[in-house]
């Protein structure tokens, strides 16, 4: 309590997210120490919110979907997101990596679609490279990725990232 320099998770929080989501001590420690770097306060104001979400929904009304982000997962109201909030409530499914390729897809000029890679040159292409990231699924079977998880994941990997954000060759 009051400790605010302390950079570690608190076992509490540690054993809380165990039990409340699939991922592992290590998964989750490892993706705290990020949060940290993204987000050295260790929250997430709505404007930081809306400024991450842009960059992956470009066509989207990033401010309205951080009010709906807020409303529904700021579970105690004080405006921020904190590292459990952002763990536990967002998740992701495959077909909303899709819609994400999709709308970024649009994006691409047509001239620049023949030059893209033959397992990237469609939207569900680019859904399917973008997903095999992240399921470390054991028995093939596609588990759901923490909203939060999927962000930071793509925001690390610069390959991920150039499947989700078109950026003009010129
Ligand atoms: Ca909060």
């Amino acid at each position: 309590m009051g400790n605010t320099r302390s950079g570690a998770l608190s076992k509490e929080i540690l054993e809380e997210l165990k039990l409340n989501t699939k991922f592992t001590e290590t998964e989750i420690v490892q993706w705290y120490e990020n949060f940290k770097r993204q987000c050295p306060t260790g929250r997430i104001t709505k404007e930081e919110f809306e400024s991450i979400y842009s960059r992956f929904f470009p066509d989207s009304d990033a401010q309205t979907y951080a009010q709906h982000v807020f409303r529904s997962f700021d579970t105690n109201d004080d405006g921020t997101l904190d590292f459990k909030e952002y763990i536990i409530n967002g998740y992701i499914t495959k077909s909303e990596v899709r819609e994400i390729c999709m709308a970024n897809f649009k994006l691409i000029p047509k001239d620049e679609l023949s030059q893209l890679h033959d397992d990237e040159n469609t939207a569900e292409k680019r859904a399917d490279k973008l997903w095999k990231f992240f399921d470390k699924g054991e028995n093939g079977e596609a588990r759901h990725l923490a909203e939060g998880e999927f962000i930071q994941g793509v925001l690390d990997n610069e390959v991920a990232l150039r499947l989700i954000q078109y950026q003009p060759s010129k």
